[in-house]
């Protein structure tokens, strides 16, 4: 069976999660797919779940390592070089405790992988994308981009970053085909707290437990229709809590 395929779609972190419910979105309408992470054998396994529906090339990477990424940029076969969709999604939060208890290790890796991660893959696609009549950033932001909340630190501060780096390429890139747009979710079930608390299911079960989270295919869904939004329309962004996520009082606290 002969596939009809659509342009390319380039997926950081499609291991899991958003990435990998993306991957399926995007795949189930014929689009072809350039599926990163880190875990190959994930990778692997969706590329053969998908191949019935697209197109799939698959590569292992790690978004931390810039020479890595342009590699793998620079290896891609001539037919999946038609990257119209960048889905800049790889990221992760680590723990959740207090500035003065957290690991110096943790900020770094929030850091390397939330902020440089994103703006390796983002500098090695800019040639590729701005050679498509109409193409598409969508950056994996937050909600805490924008509202504070305990123990965000640095996971908080470096989804500003991708806010704020997300406005500014907009900026360079008005006047060509280029739309960006920072897609800033609350909260979404998936291996995410997880990986933010160490493994630790009773945790994660907590997080969770009766809230109805956002899911996924919910953050795909919106991934979807932001890619495929006419040409003259960029959506900037867009925050989304699931229902039962609202936001709270100021805190006041007794002076020591
Ligand atoms: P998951 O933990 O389910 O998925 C994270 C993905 O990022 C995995 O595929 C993982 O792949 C990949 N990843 C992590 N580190 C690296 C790295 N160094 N190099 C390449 N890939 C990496 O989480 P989500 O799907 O929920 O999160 C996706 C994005 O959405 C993240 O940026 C997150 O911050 C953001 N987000 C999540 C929310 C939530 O509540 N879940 C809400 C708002 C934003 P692998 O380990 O195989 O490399
Ligand atoms: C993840 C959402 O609320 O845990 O970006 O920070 S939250």
């Amino acid at each position: 069976m002969s596939l009809h395929t659509l342009p390319t779609v380039f997926i950081t972190g499609a291991t899991s999660g958003f990435g990998q419910a993306a991957a399926r979105r995007f795949g189930h309408q014929g689009y072809q797919l350039v599926l990163t992470g880190r875990r190959l054998e994930r990778l692997n396994a969706l590329a053969d779940e998908l191949t019935p529906h697209c197109k799939v090339h698959v590569a292992q990477l790690d978004v931390r390592d810039a020479e890595q990424v342009r590699s793998v940029i620079e290896a891609l076969p001539t037919s999946y070089q038609n990257v119209e969709v960048l889905i800049n999604n790889a990221g992760l939060a680590l723990g959740a405790s207090p500035a003065d208890k957290a690991s110096l290790d943790d900020w770094h890796t929030m850091i390397d992988t939330n902020v440089t991660g994103l703006v390796n893959v983002t500098h090695s696609l800019i040639p590729m994308l701005l050679k498509q009549p109409k193409a598409t950033i969508i950056n994996l932001a937050s909600i805490a981009s924008n509202w504070c909340y305990p123990g965000a630190h640095v996971y908080g501060a470096s989804k500003a970053f991708v806010a704020q780096f997300s406005r500014n390429l907009r900026s360079d890139f008005a006047g060509t085909g280029v739309r960006v747009t920072s897609l800033e979710p609350g909260l979404s079930e998936s291996e995410f707290s997880l990986v933010r608390f160490n493994g630790d299911q009773d945790k994660y079960n907590q997080i969770y437990d009766g809230t109805n989270p956002l899911q996924p295919e919910d953050i795909a869904d919106i991934m979807f229709w932001v890619a495929e939004q006419p040409s003259h329309i960029n959506i900037n962004s867009l925050e989304v809590m699931p229902t039962s996520q609202a936001w709270d009082n100021f805190k006041v606290v007794k002076q020591q």
